[in-house]
């Protein structure tokens, strides 16, 4: 079912900051920026590995307002990992056998992405406390 570790999703309180420690620590390129206004935030993209079936990124994310998923989550514990996103083929497939075995979906069915992948989380209770997000990106994977 899982293609790939697509990102890791960290809460940070300002992207303009975060950025260039990131791109400096690790010599990372930014490759992408976007904003998800369903999703509250503002995100950074940092290409790690450009891999056959899709690359790996470290995703910044900065949240638009403080009553969001990202804002809530920065009050409670401050800027850390907040979410792991693993690649799927077939995202409609992934969420039906999920349901089938009873976990807890956030997004029953797929909603947008960045850089117009679909997306849809599953809850941290039913998975060892972590986020989870299934990403199937705009040209498959
Ligand atoms: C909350 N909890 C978490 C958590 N956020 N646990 C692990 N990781 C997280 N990121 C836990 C809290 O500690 C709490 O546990 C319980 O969940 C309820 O917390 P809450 O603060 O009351 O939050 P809720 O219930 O309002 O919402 C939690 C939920 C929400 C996971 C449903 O954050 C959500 O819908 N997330 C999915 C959307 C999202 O995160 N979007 C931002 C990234 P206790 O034990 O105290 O009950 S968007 C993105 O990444 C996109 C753009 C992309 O990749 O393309």
């Amino acid at each position: 079912m899982l293609t790939r570790i697509d990102h890791v999703g960290i809460a940070v309180a300002s992207l303009t900051e975060t950025i260039p420690i990131y791109e400096q620590a690790f010599n990372l390129k930014c490759v992408h920026q976007e904003t998800n206004e369903r999703q509250g935030v503002r995100e950074a993209m940092l290409l790690v590995h450009a891999g056959d079936t899709g690359g790996s990124y470290v995703q910044l994310l900065e949240p638009l307002r403080d009553d969001t998923p990202v804002g809530k989550f920065l009050t409670k514990r401050g800027p850390g990992i907040h979410h792991i996103a693993y690649g799927v083929d077939d995202i409609d497939a992934a969420l039906a056998s999920l349901t089938v075995s009873g976990f807890d979906l956030v997004n029953k069915t797929p909603v947008h992405g960045t850089s117009n992948s679909r997306i849809a989380f599953i809850h941290p209770k039913g998975l060892g406390g972590v986020l989870t997000e299934l990403v199937e990106a705009a040209g498959g994977h």
